[in-house]
């Protein structure tokens, strides 16, 4: 199978912000610099240079040349670059490249949620669809859930939340870190010099039903998930009272494509898990902070949830989930010393009690290296608190506080050194370790390290390795493909979905603008990509097919990332 890739020459097929880094990447035989041309789409040439020969990349294992046209500054629309007698894509040089990414990346969750029917009138006729699991047949409903056998004697309302991703499962794991990155993204706003006091995010400024209630519509979106995860809890009472259930799905395993309200499957309660509990207690935590000036009454709600469930997971240590079963997925996690690190964090930050500040201090985590060079990830999370902690006031003393900086900008520095290295600019290392599973959020949380140490410093070259990071994205890959759905000229419209079925069925829609894709995974765990792309070079190991989950889902965890760092970088115009 060899793919269409295009024309040789790969840019951010978006664009470049004026004042910002502008690379690119050509696929050539030449061994010697080559002549480049960018070009006004009237064909006017607007800049020239020579490439810098790379050799061969390892993984795409294409010999390649770079091209830094950084130097020009115009904005510009339709602009071309051209190379050995290859013309790229179109792309634009403009200050509100990413302004619209920003919502589009956020309004997937709306789309996704569960148990409330989706109103064509906000986000297209396409995209409305009944509510999901509310109990109407054929749906059993997330109503009035039993659990799994043996496991529970009770049932619980679970109604609500985000469908994690193609699938209809409910996970509190994965509800977790992207909850955390939407309610940080907003939080940043409060805290960082470039974000304009979060107008860009304030009330009406997405398309959910709740715009203009007086809330910032990304707390709207990121409450409809908070409020499942709340109902995952065990009731007090009960045995693990204050644990939180692991995830709730089907029983097994349902075919594409399905709308979430025509899902007949029963679905089931799965037992508590430490992890889940410590999610909860973490994403609970910010909730009773970021809320408290618009709701006091749901800030306390949350709040009383994370102390409850910080206790439950501290007498219940060691509750895994296992990492078999059917109908959804596992989320399994054996190692929760980074999820007691980021709850007792985001506990502290809200509280400001002795008792999660002693937690803290002695979690290895925190004097540990949290930022690994191939990103962090719903399975560890203990960036995400020494993200926080970095960058949400606290009372922490002042070498503490140096010291947990300095260990964002040392991670950004690493990050910065691998785009150095790698002919395509992306902050991974190279070899096929970087293409695994939803590789393409970790991709982003690394640009959210270096998006972190830009607002902690004001560096340049950190903002500018985030651009490079999305550079790669959006285009500058050896697919030659933006994996954004709506984004560039050439972008992934399949993902993997029972929702968004239409290469399945011309009637259902493609995913919305602004859905990520999981990205090339080496591994190859799914049989379509293991029948079609057997042997594949690491950054080929990807196919924009609705068939193949382990490279072409969409899940809320990824768009989070890209919610996050679409909302820095659209904050960054023309700087
Ligand atoms: O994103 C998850 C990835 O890290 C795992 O390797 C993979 C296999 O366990 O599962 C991914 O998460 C999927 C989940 O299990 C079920 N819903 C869809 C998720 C995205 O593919």
């Amino acid at each position: 199978y060899v793919p269409d890739t295009g024309p040789r020459v790969r840019v951010n097929q978006v664009g470049y912000l004026p004042a910002g880094p502008k690379n690119a990447t050509v696929v050539t035989a030449a061994t010697t610099a080559l002549p480049w041309q960018l070009r006004a789409a009237s064909g006017t040439v607007l800049a020239s240079g020579t490439t810098t020969p790379r050799g061969v990349d390892p993984a795409s294992a294409q010999n390649v040349h770079s091209v830094d046209f950084s130097a020009y500054r115009t904005a510009g629309r339709g602009l071309t670059l051209a190379v050995d007698g290859e013309i790229s894509h179109p792309f634009d040089i403009s200050g509100t490249l990413y302004d619209q990414l920003r919502s589009d990346a956020l309004q997937f969750f709306y789309i996704q949620r569960s148990g409330i029917a989706i109103d064509g009138n906000l986000v297209g006729a396409e995209y409305a669809r009944p509510a999901g699991h509310l109990g109407v047949a054929p749906n059993q409903g997330d109503t009035d859930v039993p659990c799994q056998a043996g496991v529970c004697d009770y049932r619980l309302d679970v109604r609500g939340g985000w469908y994690d991703a193609g699938d209809h499962g409910k996970y509190v794991v994965n509800g977790g870190i992207a909850t955390y990155q939407l309610l940080s993204t907003f939080e940043r706003t409060k805290n960082a010099a470039t974000a304009g006091h979060g107008a860009a995010l304030a009330d009406s400024t997405l398309r959910v039903p709740e715009r203009g209630n007086g809330v910032p519509d990304i707390l709207d979106e990121a409450r409809w998930e908070l409020e499942f995860l709340l109902r995952m809890q065990v009731p007090a009472g009960k045995p693990l009272a204050g644990m939180a259930h692991h995830k709730i799905h089907d029983r097994n395993w349902t075919g594409l494509p399905l709308q979430p309200e025509d899902d007949p499957e029963p679905r089931e309660l799965h037992p508590p898990s430490t992890a889940a509990t410590l999610n909860l207690a973490a994403v609970a935590a910010q909730c009773a902070r970021l809320f408290a000036p618009y709701d006091a009454a749901f800030a306390q709600r949350c709040g009383t949830a994370a102390k409850t469930a910080y206790a439950a997971a501290k007498a219940n240590p060691a509750r895994y989930a296992p990492s078999t079963g059917n109908g959804g997925g596992a989320y399994d996690d054996s190692n929760v010393t980074d999820e007691f690190y980021w709850a007792a964090v985001e506990l502290y930050l809200t509280t400001g009690e002795r008792a999660y500040l002693t937690d803290l201090t002695a979690s290895p985590h925190h004097t540990g290296n949290v930022f690994e060079a191939r990103g962090f990830g719903w399975q560890s999370v203990a960036a995400l608190g020494r993200l926080d902690l970095a960058t949400v006031p606290n009372g922490l003393p002042a070498t503490e506080l140096t010291r947990i900086r300095a260990s964002v900008t040392a991670a950004a520095d690493s990050h910065l050194a691998e785009i150095r290295r790698q002919a395509y600019g992306l902050p991974m290392p190279g070899d096929a370790g970087s293409y695994f599973w939803g590789g393409n959020s970790n991709v982003i949380n690394n640009a959210i390290v270096l998006a972190t140490a830009f607002d902690l410093t004001g560096a340049a070259k950190y903002r500018d390795g985030a651009v490079q990071a999305m550079d790669y994205l959006l285009g500058r890959n050896a697919l030659n493909i933006s994996y954004v759905t709506g984004w560039g000229e050439h972008a992934a419209e399949n993902q993997h979905s029972r929702i968004f079925g239409h290469q399945l069925d011309p009637s259902l829609p493609k995913p919305p603008a602004g859905s990520l894709a999981g990205g090339p995974n080496a591994d190859l765990q799914d049989p379509f990509v293991q029948q079609l792309l057997a042997g594949c070079a690491p950054m080929f190991c990807f196919v924009d097919d609705i068939n193949s989950y382990s490279t072409n889902e969409v899940a809320i965890n990824w768009n989070s990332a890209l919610a996050w760092i679409a909302s820095f970088l659209a904050d960054q115009g023309d700087a």
